[in-house]
């Protein structure tokens, strides 16, 4: 026994003193992705991914692991894995780190981002720097900030315009247990599971409903075609996506190729935010695509929607403000979870944006 211990560590040794120089890389990089590559998501994965392949001169190759792939579906793995090294990438929403880093499960508090220029300007300001420094003192390096958008309300069985119409509807939902008290306090009945498993809980029935943004998700999804016929525009969360790559492999990097990779980030993540944005907001995020000769297959989300059959609830003033009174428990009690210091400097953020 102990003669095999002593030779399994020479053999170790010697291995180690043949291992390549420190400035070797990998053949392949790994980039772990939720949804797949007809979303807003996936192609500013695939953007980044060509840019850092053109950019370095093909000495950094990324592979992107759509639909889950890397982590078996488990999505609220994903940071783990990727701060492990399992992935050495990541284009991730902040809802599925949210279980291990409590502070972004700040992008998850609803009714706190009343516009998209109330999120720019947190994810641009202070409170994003900070989350950056968290991020990267547990091992990750941030990057760039991406969008998944605001998360509007889809099911099978009613329009929903007050809480109340809420009343039972079993909802999927994913991320730290703030999805589950916001949906318990609104009257519905929330249940957790992975994106892979929700389109076929959404197709047998077993939940009637769920949330995600309709550029980025419902409509590259169909999710009319898994029953979801009633859409409730309500902006209750919108997440905030993070381009992001594993510390140590970012520490091994030279300079000249981690300026490439901080470049290829920051024009993808525009590029991607336009692609998250078109046809929901003033039209600027068409007008830059066009200008760089991007064509996006849909420029119209909630048309597609009507098109397909589904009902579509705008909220009335008096009924946004019922859910919003609804959730200000569950916006109090996860104030402390986040930290005070960082939504107070959110708010702040926010303030100055106006
Ligand atoms: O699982 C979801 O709902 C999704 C795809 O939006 C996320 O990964 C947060």
């Amino acid at each position: 026994m102990f003669k095999n211990v002593l030779r399994i560590a020479a053999v170790m040794s010697l291995a180690l003193a043949m291992s390549t120089p420190a400035l070797a890389f990998k053949s392949q990089y790994k980039l772990s992705m939720v949804v797949g590559p007809n979303t807003a998501w996936g192609m500013g994965a695939q953007r980044f991914a060509d840019l850092v392949a053109e950019r370095t001169d093909g000495q950094i190759k990324i592979k992107v692991y759509y639909s889950g792939a890397l982590f078996a579906g488990r999505q609220t793995n994903e940071f783990t894995l990727l701060r492990q090294g399992v992935a050495d990438f990541s284009l991730a929403s902040t809802i599925n780190w949210s279980p291990q880093i409590a502070e972004l499960n700040l992008f998850s508090l609803p009714f706190f981002f009343e516009n998209t220029q109330a999120l720019d300007a947190v994810v641009h300001g202070k409170a994003g720097e900070q989350i950056f420094a968290r991020l990267s003192q547990l091992g990750v390096q941030p990057l760039a900030w991406g969008e998944n958008g605001y998360r509007q309300l889809t099911n099978s069985q009613r329009d929903i315009a007050r809480p109340e119409d809420l009343h039972d509807l079993k909802i999927r939902v994913v991320g730290s247990k703030l999805f589950i008290d916001t949906f318990k306090a609104l009257g519905a009945n929330p249940t957790a599971m992975p994106y892979s498993e929700a389109l076929t809980a959404l197709q047998q029935g077993v939940v009637d409903g769920q949330e995600n943004p309709v550029a980025g998700v419902i409509v590259p999804y169909k999710l009319w075609q898994y029953g979801q016929t009633h859409l409730t525009v309500w902006n209750y969360v919108a997440d905030p996506l993070i381009y992001a790559v594993n510390g140590r492999t970012w520490a091994g990097f030279p300079d000249d190729i981690k300026q490439a990779i901080q470049s290829s980030a920051d024009d993808a993540a525009v590029y991607q935010k336009a692609l998250a944005r078109v046809g929901l907001d003033d039209g600027s995020a068409l007008d830059y695509l066009k200008a760089h000769d991007e064509t996006p297959e849909v420029t119209d989300p909630y048309g597609v929607l009507a098109d397909n059959g589904v009902a579509i609830t705008r909220l009335e003033d008096d009924q946004f403000a019922a859910f919003k009174a609804k959730v200000a428990p569950v916006i109090e009690q996860w104030t402390d979870t986040i930290g005070a210091e960082l939504v107070d400097t959110a708010r702040a953020d926010q303030k100055q944006a106006r």
